[in-house]
């Protein structure tokens, strides 16, 4: 491709706590969602930790985050996108003074990452409720839970103003239709969800992403405040205009997030979505007046597409978080998810055309089984020409989009250093440019080793992109 990225595009790699981090009872920190669900986001869960659960230990960041930011930084890297672990912050949730040793570690994991030039991105909420907060809470079923994300947060933006700029305020927040638990600590099983309380949880998330963009904005008006949602450009199966509508439908159920987040309102279609669902939502005094505080820039997760249909559905693929109809043009990943670059830059465009408003793709990437070989050199390394082109041919599809005139301001490719899958709960799925030495029956060093996508990585940051 002859083109060049922007100057000041943010090249880097996406990563959250619980699943990096391990540590999970040091220093003062409290459980989380995830230290009760060792099988992922969608497995039981079990009464307190348990053995087999890969993320308390994770890839041991906590202990090895030094030498971690240092090989990110060989590689060049421009922004480094990590969650804070609420239960570091506050160990229960609902108390009203903060961990001090759990502030001080991501001070010193800021430092780490300032020291390189490495801007820090911050997810403040990655699937890591306080358990507390889902056990006798319900967590966001509860309105309670805006009071407890408020002090977390205005917490957070004292302490760090002047280290950290760039933050999201709920990853993939659109997940809680699907994994209520895993992405909103409501411990109500999702059977017994009503929609009715579904959708009260949501908007309490929606109005704490508000007041969070306030306080941000109060305490230093040069912090930017995204939203994060799961991105899935849907398809038509046919151009039948009954599979059209179905289509829109479907885009709908996620796009009304970004929506409320980028324009301060409920869209209109929510009505009928609402009424037809039997949901009222219980809005608050000031409610409406808080959602206007809108977003700065939009972010998202993207590994594929899916296609909807009005017929009876032939073949379900698997997808992230949440499946949908095969689309019989695509090649798929070992886990089923359907490859698409082409869906980025369309994603991109048309996130673009609906919003005007800077985009950021925090998540990206192949998930992938790798194997650890030792080069001729004697060196050990990953030959991971698969993950390569499947980064090579996506990034070629950004650079068509902001040629097509959409305002990109970062690439952070999902687990830039190998670690725990969030659905999955496995070693066994890689995303890597770093290869950890961990494996899920817990064996393993966790020594670091630089893949063959290490260097091919650089390069690409190093030429903006001109070689891809
Ligand atoms: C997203 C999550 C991440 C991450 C990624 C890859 O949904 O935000 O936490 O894990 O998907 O998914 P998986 O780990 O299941 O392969």
């Amino acid at each position: 491709m002859k083109f060049y990225f922007p100057e000041d595009f943010l090249w880097g790699g996406a990563t959250a706590a619980n699943q990096m981090e391990g540590a999970y009872n040091e220093d003062g920190k409290g459980l989380s969602v995830q230290d009760v669900t060792p099988k992922g986001g969608f497995g039981p869960i079990t009464d307190e930790p348990t053995d087999d659960n890969m993320k308390l230990i994770g890839i041991d960041f906590y202990h090895r985050y030094k030498e971690d930011i240092k090989l990110l930084a060989e590689m060049g890297f421009k922004v480094f996108r990590i969650s804070i672990a609420w239960t570091r912050i506050f160990p229960l949730g609902d108390e009203l003074v903060p961990n001090e040793k759990g502030l001080q570690f991501y001070d010193d994991v800021f430092d780490e990452c300032l020291k390189y030039n490495i801007e820090p991105l911050v997810t403040i909420s990655h699937y890591e409720t306080p358990l507390h907060l889902a056990k006798v809470y319900d967590g966001w079923k509860n309105r309670k839970m805006i009071d407890f994300y408020e002090r977390y947060v205005t917490t957070l933006f004292n302490r760090y103003k002047d280290k950290v700029k760039y933050w999201l305020t709920f990853n993939e927040i659109n997940s809680i239709l699907h994994a209520p638990f895993m992405s909103g600590g409501i411990a109500t099983a999702k059977e017994k969800l009503t929609k009715q309380d579904l959708y009260q949880a949501i908007h309490h998330e929606l109005v704490a992403s508000a007041l969070a963009t306030k306080i941000a904005h109060e305490i230093n008006p040069n912090m930017k405040v995204g939203c994060m949602v799961l991105a899935m450009p849907v398809y038509p199966m046919t151009p039948k205009p009954e599979d059209m509508m179905k289509t829109l439908e479907l885009d709908r159920s996620n796009l009304l997030f970004s929506d409320v987040h980028v324009r301060g309102y409920y869209p209109s279609y929510a009505k009928r979505l609402f009424k037809e669902n039997g949901v009222e939502i219980q809005m608050h005094d000031g409610d409406e007046e808080l959602l206007k505080n809108t977003v700065d820039f939009i972010s998202f997760s993207y590994y594929m597409s899916i296609c909807e249909t009005s017929d009876e559905i032939k073949e379900m693929g698997a997808g992230n978080i949440f499946p949908g109809v095969k689309n019989p043009y695509l090649k798929a990943s070992e886990w089923g998810w359907q490859i698409d670059p082409i869906g980025l830059r369309y994603v991109l465009n048309t996130l673009y055309d609906r919003y005007q408003k800077p985009l950021f793709i925090v998540e990206n990437g192949l998930g992938a089984v790798d194997e650890l070989i030792e080069d001729e050199q004697g060196n050990k390394t990953v030959n991971d020409d698969y993950r390569i082109k499947y980064l090579n041919d996506h990034l070629v599809q950004v650079g068509e989009a902001i040629q097509d005139g959409v305002e990109v301001m970062g690439y952070t490719p999902w687990g830039c250093i190998d670690l725990v899958s969030a659905s999955t709960a496995e070693l066994k799925k890689r995303y890597g440019f770093i290869y950890v030495d961990r494996h899920d029956d817990g064996s393993g060093t966790l020594e670091r080793y630089r893949k063959k996508s290490f260097n091919w990585y650089k390069e690409v940051i190093s030429s903006r992109g001109g070689n891809l």
